[in-house]
C-alpha cells in the first residue's frame, strides 16, 4: 500500500459487540449475573446523554462517545496487525457505549507530530465525520495533547485517543470504593497536562452547537483562570485521592499478609482482557463473579479459596485483565491491586485460545507482567476456549508455549488437569526446621505429623529433638516454643 493511503476497514454498523448474557435462569442467579443485570440496565442510550448540559469537562468527555469514528496510524507489522488493532479498538469503544460508524488507518512512518494523521489526510476524516454524522474520533494511540488539540481543530468534532477511552471504560466499570479511587486518580493525571487544549478547542466547538444553550459548556467559555481554577482542583483532588488509596492500600495489605499467615498458596489469574479469567474462577471455585462479553467486565479482584486434587488448600484471585498499551496512568494507579498478580506463589495466565492471535495477547500479557515486576513469579499459560477454538491453533500454541493446559471454562474441558497442573506447580511451602521443643509441647510435634513431614524425632533429657519439614506458620511457633 503507498505511504498516506487510507484505508477503511470498518462499515457502518459493523461488528457491533453483542452484549452477551450467560445469565438464563432467574433461580440460578450469582452477585455476578445481578452485577451484569446492573450494568446493562446503566448502559448508555445513544442519544440520551447529548441532552446534558450541565457537565464538567471531563463528564462531557464521557457522555459524548457516541457515533465515533476510528483513526489509526500503521507504522509497522503487517497490515493483519493493523485491522486487529483498529478492530480492538472499535470492541473497546462499543464496550464504553459508543457506536462505531467507519474506522481509517493511514499507513505512515510516524505519527504526524501535529495532527496524527497527516493534515491531508486528516482534512478527509474530516469529509467522512460530516458525510456520517460522527461526534467523535477515537484515535488508536496516545496522542500529545497538542495532536488532540490540532486534530480537533481540523475535523471540528472531539478527538480522544485509545487511552482515554480505556479510562473511560475503566470509570464505567469501576465497582469498589478503592477502583473508583484509583480510575479517578489515573483519569485526572492524563487529563492535568491536556487540559488546556481540549478547554480551547471545547469553547470553539460549544459555540457551534445547540446554540442558545442555557448555562453547561456552551457558555462556560474556559479562559485561561478557569483552566487554572482547573488544574488546581484537579491537583489538590489528587492529593486527596492519594491519600485515601494509601489507606485503602493499608487494609489491604494487612489482609494479604494475613492470608500469607495462613499459610496457604496463593494463585493469580491473569490475563488479556475477556480471555475467560472470571469464568475460570467460578468453574474452579463456584465463585459466582460477573461474566461478560465484553473488555475490562473485572476490576476489582475477587479472592476464593479452594483445594488442589490431593486436598491441599489454596487461595484463587482473579484479577483486572490486561491489554496491549494499558495506559500507564493505569498501571501506576492499579499498582497495589496488581501486586495480588507479584506476590502470588503461581499465575495461572488465560489466554483466549479461539482469538485471532493469541500469541499477541500472551506477548502484551508478559509486557505488563514486567512491568509490574512480576516476571520472577511461576507462570503456568491455560489456552482458554478449546470448545470454540481451532485445533491447529491450539496446537501451534502448545509447540511455543509447552507448559500449558488446554481448557474450557464454558464445558469444563481439562479443568481436572489444570487443578493438577496447578499442584504440581505450586511451591511446598514447607520450611526444614532443626530443633528441640520442651515435652509440655507435644501438640506442635502432632501437628508436624498432621501437616508435614517429620525426618527425624528424638526424645531427650530436656525435650524432643526433631528435624522436620512444616509450613512456614508451625516452623515460626515451633522457634518460639524452642528450648
Ligand atoms: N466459548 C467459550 N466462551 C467462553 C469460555 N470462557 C469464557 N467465555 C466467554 O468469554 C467472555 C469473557 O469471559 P470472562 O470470564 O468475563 O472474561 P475475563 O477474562 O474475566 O474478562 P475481563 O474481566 O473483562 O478482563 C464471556 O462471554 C464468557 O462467556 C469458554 O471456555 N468457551
Ligand atoms: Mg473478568
Amino acid at each position: 500500500m503507498a505511504t498516506g493511503q487510507v484505508h477503511f476497514i470498518l462499515g457502518a454498523g459493523h461488528g457491533t459487540l453483542a452484549v452477551m448474557s450467560d445469565f438464563e435462569d432467574p433461580d440460578q442467579a450469582t452477585l455476578g449475573d445481578l452485577e451484569l443485570q446492573d450494568r446493562q440496565a446503566l448502559r448508555r442510550v445513544a442519544g440520551l446523554s447529548t441532552e446534558l448540559q450541565d457537565v464538567t469537562e471531563v463528564e462531557y468527555r464521557q457522555v459524548r462517545l457516541e457515533r465515533v469514528i476510528l483513526a489509526g496510524v500503521w507504522m509497522s507489522g503487517t497490515l493483519q496487525a493493523a485491522e486487529r488493532s483498529l478492530r480492538e479498538l472499535g470492541l473497546l469503544a462499543e464496550t464504553a457505549g459508543s457506536e462505531v460508524l467507519d474506522g481509517v488507518i493511514q499507513r505512515r512512518s510516524t505519527p504526524d507530530p501535529a495532527t496524527y494523521l497527516g493534515s491531508g489526510k486528516a482534512r478527509e476524516l474530516r469529509q467522512l465525520v460530516v458525510a456520517s454524522g460522527a461526534d467523535t474520533v477515537i484515535c488508536d494511540g496516545e496522542l500529545t495533547p497538542g495532536q488532540l488539540r490540532q486534530l480537533e481543530e481540523v475535523v471540528k468534532v472531539k478527538v480522544v485517543d485509545r487511552t482515554w477511552l480505556i479510562l473511560d471504560i475503566f470509570a464505567q466499570h469501576a465497582r469498589s470504593r478503592e477502583g473508583k479511587a484509583q480510575v479517578s486518580l489515573a483519569q485526572m493525571q492524563y487529563l492535568l497536562p491536556r487540559l488546556r487544549g481540549w478547554g480551547e478547542s471545547l469553547s470553539r466547538q460549544a459555540g457551534g452547537r445547540a446554540g442558545g444553550a442555557t448555562g453547561g459548556v456552551g457558555t462556560r467559555g474556559p479562559g485561561e483562570t478557569k483552566i487554572e481554577t482547573d488544574r488546581r482542583r484537579i491537583r489538590s483532588q489528587m492529593t486527596k485521592l492519594r491519600r485515601e488509596l494509601k489507606e485503602m492500600e493499608k487494609a489491604r495489605t494487612t489482609q494479604r499478609a494475613s492470608r500469607r499467615g495462613s499459610a496457604l498458596p496463593s494463585v493469580a489469574i491473569a490475563g488479556y482482557t475477556n480471555a475467560g479469567k472470571s469464568s475460570l474462577l467460578n468453574q474452579l471455585t463456584g465463585a459466582g463473579v460477573l461474566v461478560e462479553n465484553a473488555l475490562f467486565a473485572t476490576l476489582d479482584p475477587t479472592i476464593r479459596r479452594t483445594k488442589t486434587p490431593s486436598g491441599r488448600e489454596i487461595t484463587m484471585a482473579d484479577t483486572v485483565g490486561f491489554v496491549r498499551h494499558l495506559p500507564h496512568e493505569l498501571i501506576e494507579a492499579f499498582r497495589s491491586t496488581l501486586e495480588e498478580v507479584k506476590d502470588a506463589d503461581l499465575i495461572v495466565h488465560v489466554v483466549d485460545g479461539s482469538d485471532e492471535s493469541p500469541e499477541t495477547q500472551i506477548a502484551a500479557v508478559r509486557e505488563v507482567l514486567s512491568e509490574i515486576e512480576a516476571l520472577e513469579v511461576p507462570e503456568l499459560i491455560v489456552i482458554n476456549k478449546a470448545d470454540v477454538a481451532d485445533p491447529d491453533v491450539i496446537a501451534s500454541l502448545l509447540r511455543r508455549e509447552p507448559h500449558a493446559v488446554v481448557v474450557s471454562a464454558r464445558t469444563g474441558q481439562g479443568i481436572a488437569e489444570l487443578l493438577q497442573a496447578i499442584e504440581d506447580d505450586l511451591p511446598t511451602g514447607l520450611t526444614q526446621v532443626s530443633l528441640t521443643v520442651p515435652y509440655s509441647r507435644g501438640d506442635l510435634i502432632s501437628r508436624c505429623h498432621s501437616q508435614g513431614e517429620v525426618v527425624m524425632l528424638e526424645h531427650g533429657d530436656a525435650g524432643s529433638t526433631l528435624v522436620a519439614r512444616v509450613p512456614a506458620a508451625l516452623a515460626a511457633e515451633l522457634e518460639d516454643a524452642a528450648l
